[in-house]
């Protein structure tokens, strides 16, 4: 089987590789930190209020320090963003040769931490805009549309730790065994017509639906599909890549930047699909750091009702 350094040296990116070895490295603190959350009191509340007015807990600040500090140390990032930081994170000077702005949710689904539920580290890397601007002084950031990204993936704690990667040409699954991360045996991932039947919302919030979307449960329920919500994305979308199926978060509450587009790309590269509305996730240019869209993805068959 194969190992995620050989992968990454077949990729033929050097610069990137060497971000995704921080993410790697990064990731693995993580979950050893996770590991002991039980212990470490890292899932109490931090004093701070992040973009969104939530808490975040202890161990969410602490992923998005970890991975702050080991991107800006490979001197290859220009801007970072991430939920935990209000504003873009500008790594040392914004004038520079660095090659790439990257966008992470540091610890999705951390609400799940106090029971032991999977959460995950999202991410997605594309050129950065400063490198085009104009004269210095009037460089202006612009925010990076959809499809310009070029890798993204996830690290997904759980009870195993999982990286999902892909750089536009297929989307692969590694795991840690400890040592090493190792290419899974269904990996790279596609979605068949033939994938399970299962459809992923939360249905306690029912009452904010549009017609299409309850009229379409109830289709999937007539079928006999069957509904699986954790209530973290990380662990929602593994479990749809793997076995198929929809997954559907309607209310706003799932960022463009650093959660959808980045998922959506590994998504229509196994063959799947995403959208907003009635607009693929990839088409879309976020116009904030923290801007929240409905999201519907999965395999052809079941999101093409919602299309
Ligand atoms: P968070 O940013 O507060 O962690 O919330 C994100 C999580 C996602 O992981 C998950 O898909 C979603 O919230 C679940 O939302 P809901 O509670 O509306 O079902
Ligand atoms: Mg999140």
């Amino acid at each position: 089987m194969k190992r995620l350094d050989v992968f990454l040296k077949e990729q033929k990116k050097p610069e990137l590789s060497i971000i995704i070895g921080e993410f790697v490295k990064s990731g693995k603190e993580i979950y050893k930190q996770l590991q002991n959350i039980g212990i470490n009191g890292y899932y109490s509340e931090s004093d701070e209020k992040n973009a969104s007015g939530d808490s975040p807990k202890k161990i969410d600040i602490y992923a998005h320090d970890l991975l702050v500090e080991n991107l800006k140390s490979t001197s290859l990032v220009s801007i970072i963003g991430s939920e935990e930081s209000k504003e873009l994170i500008k790594c040392g000077d914004f004038i520079s040769n660095k090659v790439y702005d990257v966008y992470f949710d540091p610890l999705d689904g951390s609400s799940n931490l106090e029971c032991s539920g999977g959460t995950g580290t999202i991410f997605g890397i594309f050129p950065s805009s400063s490198l085009s601007c104009g004269d210095e002084e009037e460089r202006e950031y612009k925010f990076p549309k959809g499809r310009d990204i070029v890798c993204s993936g996830y690290l997904y704690y759980s009870s195993s730790l999982i990286l999902t990667i892909t750089f536009g040409n297929g989307t692969f699954v590694f795991t840690f065994d400890g040592e090493h991360f190792v290419e899974n045996i269904k990996s790279p991932l596609v979605f068949t017509d033939k994938c399970q039947r299962i459809y992923s919302v939360n249905e306690g919030s029912k009452d904010k639906w549009n017609d299409i979307l309850r009229e379409q449960i109830e289709v999937f329920k007539k079928e006999n599909y069957t509904l699986r919500y954790i209530g973290s994305m990380v662990a929602d979308v593994h479990r749809t890549l793997l076995y198929g199926g929809v997954f559907i978060h309607p209310t706003k509450k799932l960022r463009l930047l650093y959660e959808c587009i980045p998922i959506s790309f590994l998504v229509e590269n196994c063959e799947g699909v995403s959208y907003s509305d009635a607009t693929k996730v990839l088409d879309l240019t976020p116009e904030s750091l923290h801007q929240k869209v409905p999201i519907v993805l999965g395999c052809k068959r079941d999101v093409y009702y919602f299309s």
